[in-house]
């Protein structure tokens, strides 16, 4: 395994898939739980839906960002399975944070198939399989993990993270409450507070973090880098809101909702920012309406207002931005981690 995985991309990828199907047999025979065929059934099921059919591109980057950080030298079977691991419990994050945050945006399809509450077996059940996608994170830190000196930090940081992103989804909730729509409060420094909390630091911040810890350093001298990953994830978070409207569905997998939803979208703060008192009109009566006539509208004035080119300008200005702070970094190592990442999202389609 070690050497295939130190080896090519595809390899890696198909070395992280592995581990997967291990870190799952585990967790189906948890002896903390007495297991019912159904249930296991249920737990296999769920998990196979939700956890390993996106990108990866968080959970490979622990991999990847690991082996920069070694610079070069030839991992071992075990670092490489821990490493894939950590990347599992990002993934396994990322699928508890995607089945709630459909539920709650009342969205339709995600990575290319039906929301996993929109199955007519599963429902509101979904919220029960959110939390225990959950707990399985600790369960593969606690089966992996336990011995390891940074063991606690981990812990302590997939918890940080996990507050972190709740407070950032709160703040994107909050600004939808029925009744107090309010397309005025809908200014760049509400949107960035959101994206910055609800998506970038699981998103960036905590896979980099995860092969820190693994690499034996302390967090607190990555303050720097923590910071250049915060506004990666902005960028990243930025693309989500552009590709929300203007993306092809059948290539990010998703139906966008965030005109539907009354978001607090980048695309609707550019907007607000350049209509007319006729445009802001517009906006007013028809953005956060489940009409698909109203969305129509708030997407024709988008292209009126040439959204499109003002995203590709912030799109360019962003990674210009971030390269020249990547570069000012001391560590080559690093700054390789930081790059790779960036390189994986820049001008992404999905
Ligand atoms: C992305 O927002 C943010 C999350 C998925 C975090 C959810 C956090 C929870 C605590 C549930 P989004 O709604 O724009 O994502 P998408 O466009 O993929 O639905
Ligand atoms: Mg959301
Ligand atoms: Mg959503
Ligand atoms: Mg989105």
């Amino acid at each position: 395994m070690a050497e295939s995985a130190n080896g090519k991309a595809g390899d890696l990828r198909s070395t992280f898939l592995r581990v997967y199907s291990d870190l799952k047999s585990e967790l189906l025979h948890d002896p903390a739980f007495d297991f019912t065929e159904d249930s296991r059934e249920w737990v296999e099921r769920m998990l196979d839906y939700n956890v390993p059919k996106g990108k990866l591109n968080r959970g490979l980057s622990v991999v990847d960002s690991y082996k920069l950080l070694k610079e070069g030298k030839e991992l071992s079977e075990e670092e490489i399975f821990l490493a894939c691991a950590l990347g599992w419990c990002i993934e396994w994050l990322q699928a508890y944070f995607l089945v709630l945050d459909d539920i709650m945006d009342n969205s339709h399809t995600r990575r290319g198939q039906l929301c996993w509450f929109r199955l007519p077996k599963v429902g509101l059940i979904a919220a029960n399989d959110g939390i225990i996608l959950r707990n399985h994170i600790f369960r593969i830190l606690k089966n992996h993990f336990k011995e390891r000196p940074y063991y606690v930090e981990l812990m302590d940081l997939f918890n940080e993270v996990e507050f972190q992103t709740a407070s950032g989804q709160m703040l994107d909730l909050i600004t939808t409450i029925e009744g107090e729509k309010d397309l005025a409060k809908y200014k760049l420094p509400v949107h960035r507070r959101i994206v910055e909390y609800k998506t970038a630091y699981y998103s960036f911040y905590l896979p980099v973090a995860c092969a820190l810890l693994m690499s034996g350093e302390n967090l607190d001298n990555f303050v720097a880098v923590k910071d250049i990953l915060v506004q990666m994830g902005i960028y990243f978070q930025v693309q989500d809101d552009y590709l929300d409207c203007f993306g092809d569905p059948d290539v990010i997998g998703k139906i966008g909702t965030d005109i539907e939803d009354f978001k607090c979208s980048w695309l609707v703060v550019q907007a607000l920012e350049r209509a007319d008192e006729n445009q802001k009109k517009i906006l007013n009566e028809n953005y956060g309406k489940l009409d698909a006539d109203c969305v129509s509208k708030v997407k024709a004035l988008y292209k009126d207002l040439n959204l499109e080119a003002a995203f590709f300008e912030y799109e360019s200005k962003s990674y210009e931005q971030l390269i020249s702070a990547i570069e000012a970094q001391p560590s080559v190592a690093v700054q390789e981690v930081l790059k790779s990442f960036l390189g994986k999202i820049y001008k992404r389609k999905k």
